[in-house]
């Protein structure tokens, strides 16, 4: 693990350390930044432009009614570029996590696939937006949904151009280091043009080729992702509420509860590579809080730590870098197999 990229302050990873194994109840709260060095882009990565779209403007119903050829076409080359990206050691080691602390739940923002590919147990995280990999029928009443479709392209008007120029040419036309390897990483994603380029043409698809639902066979099909101003799903809030309202099974005598049942204490929040800025997710961290929980926040950029508090933890780096790390006391050192980064 490269220092200098990373800042872990020995008595901030000690005294992490030490909280992290006499942690039971732990929640995690992942967002692109997670999947940054698989080579995918964040949301605000690259200006949060898609083409030229505001890329949470295109994630919306609104979007979907006015233009579902280009909704289809953001949605498939993101399908693209997640099933050739690779999950990378933050992956695996909350996987691992997981694994060693049965209490321990993630909640993630990310629809790439990549914590279920890394092997995380199903039953402890929660898709809070769904998946790119999941499609439905856009008509709620048809509740027509299809899970783990991976088919790439989904229908054949979606395939991602074929590329006749090397996508070397383009990313050598980007002066600086960063946005170049951020480049090269992403361009190794995509078997075909960068569309997210607005400059590279698209075809204008008609609505007679995007997936239709098979069941009504009337609406259109849509991603099985969560727009804004749309709510999660049922199941996963529940999920989550059981996991908060958990209550400890010993009543508590003392402190004149005449032993009522407590909600158990949540111990560590983990906050990796998220902006923090959309809800319901953004608002978890501070119900671990609540709960008795302290707060680790794991990110490259320290403006994007929310209201840290005494006794939480700011790890500044690259979260493939800093998560296994800062897990290793309880997880182990990463497996070779796992110390893949995209590019
Ligand atoms: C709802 C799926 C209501 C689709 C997504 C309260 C206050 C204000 C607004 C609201 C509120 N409650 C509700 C709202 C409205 C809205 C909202 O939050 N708006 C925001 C923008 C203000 N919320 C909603 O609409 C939600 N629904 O509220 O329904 C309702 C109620 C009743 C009845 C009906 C409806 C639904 C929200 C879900 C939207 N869907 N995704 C898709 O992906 O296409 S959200 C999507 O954007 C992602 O899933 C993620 O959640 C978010 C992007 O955030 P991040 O993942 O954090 O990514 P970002 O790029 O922003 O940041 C990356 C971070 O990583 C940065 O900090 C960067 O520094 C860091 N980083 C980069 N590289 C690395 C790194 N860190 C570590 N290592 C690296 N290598």
């Amino acid at each position: 693990m490269d220092y200098r990229s990373a800042f872990l302050s020995p008595s901030d990873l000690e005294s992490f350390t030490a909280h992290l194994q006499r942690s039971q109840r732990i929640v995690a709260v992942p967002g692109a930044g997670l999947s940054a060095s698989s080579g995918l882009p964040t949301f605000r990565g690259a200006g949060g432009l898609w083409r030229n779209y505001n890329a949470t403007s295109l994630a919306t119903p609104g979007a979907f009614r006015s233009d579902p050829g280009l909704v289809w076409m953001f949605y498939s080359y993101r399908r693209h570029m997640s099933l050739n990206a690779k999950p990378n050691p933050a992956h695996y080691a909350l996987a691992e996590l997981a694994r060693r602390k049965p209490e321990f739940l993630t909640l993630s923002q990310n629809v790439d696939g990549l914590s279920p590919r890394a092997g995380h147990p199903a039953d402890q995280v929660k898709l809070l937006h769904g998946s790119l990999f999941d499609v439905k029928c856009e008509d709620e009443s048809c509740g027509y949904i299809r899970r783990d479709d991976f088919d790439d392209p989904i229908v054949p008007a979606l395939a991602i151009p074929a590329d006749e120029s090397s996508m070397a040419e383009q990313s050598k036309a980007r002066p600086d280091q960063a946005l170049q390897a951020a480049m090269a990483r992403k361009a190794a994603l995509i078997k075909g043009l960068d569309i997210s380029d607005a400059s590279i043409p698209i075809p204008t698809i008609p609505r007679s080729s995007l997936p239709h639902c098979p069941k009504c066979k009337t609406s259109l099909l849509r991603p099985g992702v969560v727009w804004f101003g749309e709510m999660l799903p049922e199941a996963v809030l529940s999920d989550i509420d059981a996991y908060f309202d958990e209550v400890d099974p010993k009543p508590q005598a003392e402190a004149g509860n005449k032993g009522h049942m407590q909600p158990k204490k949540v111990d560590l929040c983990l906050v990796i590579g998220t902006s923090s800025q959309v809800y319901p997710a953004a608002g978890y961290a501070s119900q671990a809080r609540s709960m008795g929980a302290r707060v680790a926040v794991i990110n490259t950029d320290p403006s994007d730590a929310r209201d840290l508090q005494e006794g939480d933890w700011f790890f500044k780096g690259d979260a493939a870098d800093i998560v296994p790390e800062i897990l290793k006391s309880v997880i182990g050192e990463p497996k070779a197999s796992e110390v893949g980064k995209a590019g």
